[in-house]
């Protein structure tokens, strides 16, 4: 889901090189309309028409909480979410051994806890296949809530802060349902809350299957509806038709993942456990992520939901150099290959598609490392974000919420809203 890649020389230096007279002709004059509608169209006119599905501004839909800051998925990197302005917060849910709905990115406690410094849980360790991927750790399913409680939460990322690791704990899906509340009143803005369903064939073949629990929790927070202040997602659309036909009435989000970007085409690349819903693998269907955002998977994706978050990827990629021996170069010279060595590619027509298919668009996921952005940004993650909300996506997973918020403040600034 992540790219690590990159390489191909900067944008302006593919256009040198391809540059004609008459292309530069055409350039300057495309310069010059671009340069009178800015004018023009900044106070008033369909220049400053939100491309959105609804016509609202983009939601900042918080992911992890400030997972740039804090340890994810703890009430604190919610708090501090909400506090920086997120119209949205994000959690993946997972079951414990107790059947406890628990907010955590991974079966896999080992990723976002500190559970290997538990000396009473280190007989627990051990080598399982999540979704067909071989991981080795603690499992949430082997914990009871109790246990789980005595857990903190830490960062997934090496470059992220360290010093909060272990010191907040592991909340419920009820918690956080309940601390949106508080927050809202608090606030006196509208926090609404954005679970998924994780790894949920994973959890109903353990016994565990979390649907259910998910659908009575909204019902009894009073949100069963698609104008409450909850979106609904998952990567398998089993579990989101299940919830369907169980009586949910929420807003529902296809998620659409890959797994990393060929550098040479820019196209999207699937490898497990990203290439496909975990529940299509169990029925044999071979399908890629991809078949998603055709058409035709637009329509079906329809059938049962409101919205799609696709990888950013699939709607604006980016490209590498390649070198002489095949492989991607180190642009930057930093003496690693990540997207600081590539540049974007002219956007697909996904949104434009789904929007057509009557779906809205919440990509993943926006980050402010350098070595994540592509060269064409210049170290700058509101760029990012600018690209994409000219575009029209409905909304924004990102773990700074502060930087996306920022640039939607000039987006909206710069459309004279
Ligand atoms: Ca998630
Ligand atoms: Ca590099």
């Amino acid at each position: 889901m992540d790219a690590l890649a990159v390489t191909r020389s900067s944008y302006p230096a593919i256009l040198l090189d391809g540059e004609t007279k008459t292309m530069r002709t055409l350039q300057i004059a495309l310069t010059a309309t671009a340069a009178l509608c800015i004018a023009a169209c900044s106070t008033t006119g369909p220049g400053n028409k939100l491309l959105t599905l609804d016509g609202k501004p983009p939601l900042v839909i918080a992911h992890r909480g400030a997972s740039g800051y804090l340890p994810e998925e703890t009430l604190e990197a919610y708090a501090r979410a909400i506090e920086l302005g997120a119209d949205v917060i994000e959690m993946d849910l997972v079951s414990t051994k107790d059947g406890v709905l628990i907010a955590r990115h991974d079966p896999n406690l080992a990723i976002s806890t500190d559970v290997a410094k538990h000396p009473r849980f280190a007989s627990r360790k051990k080598t399982i296949k999540v979704d067909g991927e071989t991981q080795t750790g603690w499992f949430s399913n082997d914990f009871t809530l109790a246990e789980i409680k005595t857990l903190g939460g830490i960062s997934t990322d090496a470059e992220r802060p360290q010093e909060f690791n272990g010191r907040f704990k592991i909340p419920t899906f009820q918690e956080i349902i309940d601390f949106a509340k508080a927050k809202s009143k608090e606030t006196g803005r509208t926090i609404a809350i954005y679970p998924e369903t994780k790894n949920p064939t994973y959890f109903r073949e353990l016994g565990l299957p979390m649907e259910d629990k998910v659908i009575a929790a909204i019902e009894a927070a009073g949100w069963n509806s698609k104008t409450a202040p909850i979106y609904v997602q998952s990567f398998e659309p089993g579990s989101l038709k299940y919830m369907k036909s169980k009586g949910l009435n929420t807003r529902l989000i296809q998620l659409i993942d890959g797994d990393s970007v060929d550098l040479k085409t820019g196209a999207v690349t699937f490898a497990v456990p990203s290439d496909r819903p975990y529940d299509w693998t169990q029925a044999g269907d071979k399908r890629n992520f991809d078949a998603m955002v055709t058409p035709a998977g637009l329509a079906e994706i329809k059938t049962y939901a409101d919205g799609i978050g696709p990888w950013k990827r699939y709607i604006v990629s980016i490209k590498g150099t390649i070198g002489a021996d095949g492989k991607p170069v180190d642009v930057n010279k930093d003496g690693k290959v990540n997207d600081a060595d590539a540049t974007s590619t002219a956007p697909t027509t996904l949104i434009a598609d789904a929007h057509k298919a009557g779906l809205f668009v919440h990509p993943f996921t926006f980050r402010n490392e350098s070595r994540r952005l592509a060269a064409d940004y210049n170290k700058d993650g509101k760029s990012e974000y600018g690209v994409y909300y000219k575009l029209g996506v409905d909304g924004v997973f990102t773990d700074f919420t502060d930087t996306a918020l920022a640039a939607r403040a000039d987006y909206l600034k710069s459309i004279g809203r």
